[in-house]
């Protein structure tokens, strides 16, 4: 019996991209654990995390490429499912022109070399691209309109705040990794507080929990901005010195009534004073989470909340900093140096709309569509539309390893490598700067390829001849040799189980020189803030706001492969004690939720996690488990950012069998 270690990162979409020693008996992956040398991981990985393994082995993964053949789906050898990709390709080019060829990507495994799969159809010419996001588009715009970049502070320096604020972020369940951080730091004697509609599990280690309505945040900000004007509680200096449309918001929020502002949020007066405060007790931190920029103005949103941290001197400071994301590596690789071709002019859907305009696309229509990394047919909004659309595309190939909601709807499915099965350097974390090069560990029966490996042998079919035939190893170094920041090689990070990238061990912005067009810090204008106030009415015609959040044991729709529950559960306010009176509604009763998009059912769960009027419930359930929750969301976009706004959603229960 032969035992050895080696190490890898988790491929997953999650802030934390921990560094795991994997256990090889026999040339198997027998276990993977959390390397206990990482100043992130500390020894521990999640339950995701150790799946990987069982994952990686399972019996449900597609073991040879696969084409529907009157409606079910039958094995076919690698060549045959790449020579009929290649003709249809061709076949629909020649007919239509490149554009009717879509592409659809999205967050499924980071990894370096996965955007190999975009320059194959850079090189194809201009085809039909999405732009938007699901994910943290609005926020991305926003800390970008704002300081010209989204950079975040190192996480050590969170021991260097007398106070972290949690704002729609969930790290109990979405940042595991950070947990320990506020832990040591609350120990240490940091007060916590976190702002979230719901009572999350994070709000166990909070000092404060402000609950505010859905979508109120920014009039919650608006309020703190305008008290500490007022009161003349601001950063004078900083304001002065370095930033932008300051008079401009100081003259709008003058007009602004309190009491306006709070019934939009929900909170008091006095919470605005006493996160004033708090926040003008600087160092303050704050960790911005995705959840409060999932709405029609998730951009404005961050906007207000940037503003806070821009009045309260805590830019640019230790233990300070308005963290959001922070892009690590892959925007800093000069992917042209090494694959030299003219970006074509692609033409571009917003992701979110996806569902209702993608059919909408003439002259030419698609034809085809690429899907992979993604289970859009249940991650997108209003999943009910997303699905009948691509029912009627006349080709579609999905990438995955599982037969998904989404490779059901497939011609064509291609099975791809396990992270373990493949060579690639890992550097996708939204939150700390450390990157891997993840060696291949094993070699499986499954007939699974790379997508490095299947675009290049498609490009050759096609007889794109200028795409650069390269190994895995080649494109690394070529592509590490290009990255313009940092000084990093192949070998260096092989012989390294991580490696930090250490000019991103900074305090953003302490030399106040911002990247926007005037190089200060640029307040959001009156009007935009104007817009956002009148947006807010509540003359919806669904009572409740359903909240679909991220869950602790799956990324996404990923680890809900595994669930047996036949339906998912929703939370209910006990304070919403009237309508379950009305409705003679039960704790654990199965109940239909509906709107103008579609239905769910779900199991009803009375809780004290929840407001009056607010629905809460887990995201990435399968058709299997009684539906998408996206059968429920808006396709709209943000206001700036083109962010799905999922959080939007508004919704009725409708009582089964009466
Ligand atoms: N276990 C696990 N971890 C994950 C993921 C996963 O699916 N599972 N997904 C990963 C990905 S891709 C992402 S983008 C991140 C997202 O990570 P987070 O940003 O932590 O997650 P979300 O679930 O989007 O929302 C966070 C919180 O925002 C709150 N929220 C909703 N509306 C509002 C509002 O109006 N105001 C305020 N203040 N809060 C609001 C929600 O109640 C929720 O608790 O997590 C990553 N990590
Ligand atoms: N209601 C609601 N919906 C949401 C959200 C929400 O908060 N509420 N959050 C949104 C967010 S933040 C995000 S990021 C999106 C995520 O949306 P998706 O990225 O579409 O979600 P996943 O379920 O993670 O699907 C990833 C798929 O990629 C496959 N995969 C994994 N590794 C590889 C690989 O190496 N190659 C290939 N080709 N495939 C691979 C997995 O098996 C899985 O099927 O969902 C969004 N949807
Ligand atoms: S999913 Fe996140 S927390 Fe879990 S092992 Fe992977 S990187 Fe770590
Ligand atoms: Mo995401």
């Amino acid at each position: 019996m032969s035992i050895e270690y080696k190490y890898c990162a988790c491929p997953l979409d999650c802030f934390d991209l921990c560094s795991m020693r994997a256990e090889i008996i026999d040339g198997k992956v027998n276990k993977l654990e959390g390397n206990k040398e990482h100043p992130i991981t500390q020894g521990f990985i999640c339950e995701k995390g150790r799946k990987h393994v069982a994952r990686m082995y399972s019996p449900l993964r597609i073991q040879k490429p696969m084409k529907k053949v009157n409606g079910e789906f039958v094995e076919i050898s690698w060549n045959e499912a790449l020579d009929t990709i290649a003709s249809k390709l061709k076949h629909y080019i020649n007919q239509y022109g490149t554009l009717s060829i879509a592409q659809y990507n999205d967050g499924g495994a980071g990894g370096l070399l996965k955007n190999v799969e975009n320059l194959f159809f850079d090189y194809l010419g201009n085809v039909t691209l999405f732009n938007g996001n699901l994910c943290w588009g609005a926020g991305i715009a926003a800390q970008k309109s704002d300081f010209g970049d989204v950079k975040g502070h190192y996480p050590e320096d969170i021991y260097h705040a007398k106070t972290i604020i949690i704002w729609g972020r969930n790290p109990a369940e979405t940042n595991l990794h950070l947990v320990p951080f506020i832990k040591k730091a609350r120990n240490q004697g940091a007060k916590v507080i976190l702002i979230d509609p719901i009572k999350t599990a994070t709000a166990a280690f909070s000092d404060w929990h402000i609950q505010l309505r859905p979508g109120g945040d920014a009039a919650f900000a608006l309020a703190a901005v305008k008290y500490m004007i007022e009161h003349n509680l601001y950063d004078h200096a900083f304001i002065n010195n370095n930033t932008k449309g300051f008079d401009e918001v100081s003259a709008y929020v003058k007009d602004l009534r309190y009491e306006d502002l709070m019934q939009i949020c929900g909170a008091d007066l006095n919470d605005v004073k006493s996160f004033v405060d708090v926040i003008l007790n600087v160092p303050a931190t704050i960790y911005i989470g995705y959840g409060i920029q999932r709405y029609n103005y998730g951009g404005l949103t961050v906007r207000a909340v940037d503003m806070l941290g821009a009045l309260s001197g805590n830019i640019g400071v230790a233990g300070g900093g308005v963290n959001y994301a922070n892009k690590v590596y892959g925007d800093h690789v000069n992917w042209e140096a090494v694959a030299p071709v003219k970006k074509p002019e692609h033409r571009y859907l917003p992701k979110p709309k996806l569902a209702t305009d993608l059919l909408q696309l003439k002259n030419p229509e698609v034809k085809v569509i690429f899907i992979s990394r993604s289970n859009p047919a249940v991650q997108l909004p209003n999943t009910v539309a997303a699905v009948e659309t691509f029912k009627s595309i006349e080709f579609k190939v999905v990438l995955d390893y599982f037969m998904t909601d989404t490779a059901v709807l497939a011609d064509i499915v291609l099975p791809v490598t396990y992270f373990m099965e493949e060579t690639d350097i890992m550097y996708s974390s939204m939150w700390n700067g450390y990157i891997f090069y993840n060696e291949k560990l094993v070699n499986n029966d499954v007939e699974a390829k790379s997508e490095l490996e299947i675009y290049s042998l498609l490009a050759e079919k096609i007889g794109v001849s200028s795409f650069p035939q390269m190994s895995d190893t080649q494109w690394i170094s070529k592509l590490l040799e290009n990255s313009s920041e940092f000084d990093l090689d192949i070998n260096a990070l092989k012989s390294n189980t991580y490696t930090y990238v250490n000019n991103i061990r900074s305090i953003p912005w302490e030399d106040f020189k911002f990247k926007t067009p005037s190089g200060k810090f640029e307040f959001a204008g009156a009007e935009a803030l104007k817009q956002y106030i009148e947006a807010q009415n509540d003359s919806e015609a669904y009572y409740f706001k359903l909240l679909t959040v991220h869950a602790r044991e799956s990324l996404h729709s990923q680890h809900l492969m595994d669930s047996d529950r036949k339906y998912p559960e929703v939370y209910i306010s006990k304070e919403d004690a009237d309508l379950i009176e009305f409705m003679k509604l039960k704790d654990g009763e199965l109940v239909k939720l509906e709107n103008q998009y579609g239905s769910i059912k779900a199991e009803l769960s009375f809780s004290d996690k929840v407001q009056k009027g607010v629905l809460y419930m887990k995201e990435g359930w399968w058709y299997k488990n009684g539906g998408s929750v996206n059968d429920l969301t808006p396709h709209e976009v943000s206001d700036i950012g083109n962010q799905a706004t999922y959080n939007e959603c508004r919704c009725k229960i409708v009582k089964l069998g009466v």
